[in-house]
């Protein structure tokens, strides 16, 4: 059975003190859903957050990591890097990352790699862009970004990935994919999964949609049967937003 997961893309965004802030307030809400919560702060704050969601249920994730495991590779963070304060999920693929670090489907297939070598979930992010939505490529493109980064793996990988798909024309900009169209696109990645490792495989990965969701539209967006939950941004910096979000399940 999948999982219902919201995850919170804190991106570089607060400082020590203001990431300390935001977790007291997360610890003050109350969860009434059954979706595993995560958060992903900055490289900088992720062992003090580590620390003080220790025991919350509340998992702490990094947003980026790099696939060689040590070495010259300044600025850059390893797996084993990560593991070592507690961390055991990573976000990869974000578009952010693809557009503004000219991360490609090559690329993010060796991080994955490396994330699962070291017993680590991966959240993989991967999303069309408006031109291909506009000349109705867009689940061709979903298609290659996943094919082109996963297919590699083994189906029994699969239970230490996480899909999110994100629409880069909905991310950040206020607009949001219509929940068909999240739907719609969900049910195609699930095929996709399928069609090349089986329904077992398929029925068992979650796809979290992300990408504008907010308090007021999340119901409806979980509400769909292929949408298991959501990679929130700007509205995951407020605690109360956040966890309507994750109380929308
Ligand atoms: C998409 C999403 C979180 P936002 O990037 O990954 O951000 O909810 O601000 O669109």
């Amino acid at each position: 059975m999948r999982k219902n997961i919201v995850a919170g893309n804190w991106k570089m965004n607060n400082d020590l003190a203001q990431t300390q802030t935001l977790i007291t307030a997360l610890k003050a809400q109350e969860k009434t859903s059954n979706a595993e919560v995560m958060v992903a702060p900055t490289f900088t704050n992720l062992y003090s957050a580590y620390e003080t969601l220790k025991g919350t249920g509340i998992e702490v994730v990094a947003q980026n990591m790099h696939f060689a495991e040590n070495g010259a590779y300044t600025g850059e963070i390893s797996a084993a890097m990560l593991k070592s304060i507690g961390i055991k999920t990573v976000i990869l693929g974000h578009s952010e990352r693809r557009a503004y670090f000219n991360e490609t489907d090559e690329l993010l297939a060796k991080k994955v790699d490396a994330a699962l070598a070291s017993d680590m979930t991966v959240i993989f992010c991967f999303g069309e862009e408006l031109a291909d939505r506009k000349s109705g490529n867009h689940e061709q493109v979903v298609e290659d970004q996943i094919k082109n980064a996963l297919f590699h793996l083994k189906s029994w990988d699969y239970k230490n990935i996480v899909l999110a798909y994100e629409p880069v024309w909905a991310i950040g900009t206020g607009e949001t994919a219509t929940p068909e169209q999240a739907q719609d696109m969900h049910a195609h990645i699930r095929k996709t999964i399928a069609d090349h490792y089986g329904y077992d495989t398929a029925n068992d990965v979650s796809i979290l949609y992300g990408g504008s969701v907010k308090p007021n539209n999340a119901k409806e967006i979980f509400g769909k049967p292929d949408v298991d939950g959501g990679l929130i941004g700007g509205a995951s910096l407020k605690a109360e937003d956040f966890f309507a979000i994750v109380n929308a399940f």
